[in-house]
Formats: C-alpha cells, structure tokens, sequence
C-alpha cells in the first residue's frame, strides 16, 4: 500500500511518535485518526496478549463530550439501554442505533458527573449526530471532544502493571469502572476496560501534551512483566465474539442480530432514538444472526475489506463479515451474519477469491 501520510485530517495520537519509536510497521486508519495496527511480529503481539500484557496507542477511540443541564437526557436519547441507574464513576457498554433501530456506533459510555458524560465511540461521526439531535429536541447541553486520548493495558498480567503504578486500588475497579485520578501530574481517568476478553484497563489521558510520558511509564512499569507494544488483535477479538462496529455490521443491521440484545431495553422512554422501530424488530424476531464459522483449511486466510458470500445448500444464505487465523484453534475463523433459519452445526459454503470453502457454523464466542 502507498504510505499514508498525518495530515490535519488524519490525526496522530498522542501516543504516535512513541509508537513510532517503538517500531511500529503498520497502521490503518479509524475514526480519521492514525490507528497503529503491528510493531512487526503479528504472532507475537498475540501470544502477549494472551499470556502476558501488551500496550495500545487506542487514541482513535475519540470522546464525545456530552456536558449541561441535558447531557443525562441526551446520553439517554441516544441510548437504547437504561442509564437510570448509572452511577457517577461508571461505564456502560451501549449499542447507538438510528430511527430504523440500526446500529451506528457502540461506544463506552462514561458517567463523570450527573450533568457529564463521555462516549467513547468507534468508528462514526457522532459529534454530527449528537450535536443534531440535541438541537432537534432542543437540549440544554454542550458537544465537544475533550483532550482525551486511551492507552490501553491488557493481557492477564495487565493488572500488576497498572497496581505497579497507580497501587492496589486499581484492583478492586469493577468491570467498566474508572477513577479520575493524576500519575506524576499526568491527569488520568483510569477504567477496567479495553478491546479484549484477556482483562485490562484504559488509561485515558487527558493532556495531549504528556503522551510520549505516559507511554514510556506503562512500558517501564510493565518492564518484570515483559509488556510490549501492540494493538486491538482481530485474531482475539474474533475468538472472544466481540463486535466491531463498522466491519461485522451494514446499515440495515440491528443489535439483536448482533448479540447485542442484552444491552436493548425495550421500556426505556418513547424518547430515545430507534426505540420504536427495535420494539417491532423484537415483536417480530430478527431475520438475521451473528454466528461463527470454521473454515476448513490449514493456511491463514484472512478477509480483505470485502464481504464474502455465504451459502448453504446451494442457496445464499448471508455474509462473512470477517475472517482471521487464530493460533490457538489453529484455523481461520470468522463471523457470518446469516439468515436466522441457519443454525449451529449446519455446514456452508463460503465464496472466496481462491474459491468455494467449506465451513461448519458454531455458537460465539468460540473461547
Ligand atoms: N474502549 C474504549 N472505547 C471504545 C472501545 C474500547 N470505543 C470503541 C469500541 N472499543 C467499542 N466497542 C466495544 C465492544 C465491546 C466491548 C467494549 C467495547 C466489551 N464487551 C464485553 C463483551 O461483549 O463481552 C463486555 C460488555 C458488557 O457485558 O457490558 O468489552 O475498547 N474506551
């Protein structure tokens, strides 16, 4: 690929030139930020993940910044999960949908205060959104984004590092919790978080200044445990069956074809954005699902940026949204959103460049 160059447009973290320091070979791009993607030894940077603690540059997780009188009507009106009871000091998981009850972004949210609140998005405009709908309804409230940039600690060896630093507290933080709190005078908020199912946290910074600081005290605290440099691994994400918001989604997909129905409750206020239509989408049973699949074949093949075609029978049955090799079921695995007249168990085809694929459909998460 050409070399993509930083461009007002195309921002940088501020993690980027520590990153680069460190190695970083590749990146793509999220959030029309700089997403640093591989330090060079892919396989590597997944065993680290799994067995120890690896650091990312995840400042493409952008904050909308929802602050006023309003914010806790707004963050509501956007979200089809109760946050009645959300507590100063926590973070939910919640599935932003349009009118139509599809699912356009599905960030973290976090509860500063009564009246202020953070998204942390994934990839899709939601200052535009926001700022919108909150003149629409004409909402007492401000949207901004924050100087606020997470670097992410995860791995099963994440939390001695980030007890290393900030001390023994930080383990008794609840799934999605966070403090507000400084290291060295770097503000911080601190969270139990993070894009993996291997556990970890997410130092948000909040002084664009300090990143190159930051970055070089998780990597000499994290040193007697051997942390290295990484990023978000689609090999992990795919066998832990998280979604990636933008990749395993197309405009018309709705949480509950996703797994997401948990997060969706139906009573919230007629209010909220894509209520009505998520009402009726659950009366009447969703006509696709999220399921997995094992491909046959034992070379890597991952998925370009294309969709593949599904079959069963003979008869198009839905897409594989993607496809990763994972080193520790040896095959490559993927996601298909099918008709949900498909089932677990069932054999399909899969269209790819080189060809017809077989592969059998399972339940998520494969680990
Ligand atoms: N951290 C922060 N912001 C983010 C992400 C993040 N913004 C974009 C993107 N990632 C949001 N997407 C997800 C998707 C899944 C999870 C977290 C962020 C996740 N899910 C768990 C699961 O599905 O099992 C737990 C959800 C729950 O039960 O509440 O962790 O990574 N700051």
């Amino acid at each position: 690929m050409v070399e993509m160059r930083p461009t007002s447009r195309l921002r940088p973290s501020p993690f980027y030139a520590a990153a680069l320091a460190d190695g970083l070979v590749s990146a793509s791009v999220y959030n029309r930020m700089i997403l640093p993607m591989s330090y060079g030894d892919p396989e590597a940077e997944y065993w680290r993940l799994i067995n120890g603690v690896s650091m990312w540059d995840v400042g493409v997780e952008r904050q909308v910044e929802l602050k006023g009188r309003d914010a806790a009507r707004l963050a509501q009106i956007l979200s089809p999960r109760k946050l009645a009871g959300c507590k100063t000091g926590q973070g939910k998981y919640v599935s932003l949908c349009n009118h139509a009850g599809s699912l356009i972004n599905d960030p973290i949210l976090l509860k500063l205060d009564e009246d202020h609140f953070w998204l942390s998005i994934a990839d899709s405009d939601m200052w535009l959104w926001a700022r919108a709908i909150a003149n629409e309804r004409k909402l007492d409230v401000e949207i901004n984004e924050p100087d606020v940039s997470p670097l992410a600690v995860q791995g099963p060896m994440a939390e001695n590092v980030v007890a290393a630093m900030f001390g023994d507290w930080v383990r008794e933080l609840k799934y999605f919790w966070f403090r507000e709190t400084e290291i060295d005078g770097i503000p911080v908020a601190l969270q139990r978080s993070g894009w993996s199912k291997q556990g970890g946290f997410e130092i948000y910074l909040r002084d664009g200044s300090m990143g190159t600081r930051l970055w070089n005290m998780v990597k000499e605290a994290g040193k007697p445990w051997d942390i290295g440099p990484g990023a978000p691994s689609s090999a992990e994400r795919v066998e832990s069956g998280l979604i990636n918001c933008g990749g395993d989604n197309d405009e018309s997909t709705n949480p509950f074809e996703l797994r997401l129905g948990k997060y969706i409750d139906l009573d919230v206020d007629d209010e909220v954005i894509g209520i009505q239509a998520l009402r009726r989408i659950a009366a009447e049973g969703p006509r696709r699902q999220l399921l997995g699949l094992v491909l046959e074949g034992d070379e890597p093949a991952p998925l370009g940026y294309q969709w593949e075609q599904i079959r069963h029978n003979g008869e198009l049955a839905g897409a594989m949204t993607t496809c990763v090799w994972s080193p520790r079921m040896r095959a490559n695995i993927g996601y298909a959103l099918i008709s949900a007249a498909r089932n677990a168990g069932d054999s399909v085809e899969v269209q790819r460049t080189g060809g017809t694929v077989r592969a059998k459909l399972v339940e998520l998460p494969f680990l």
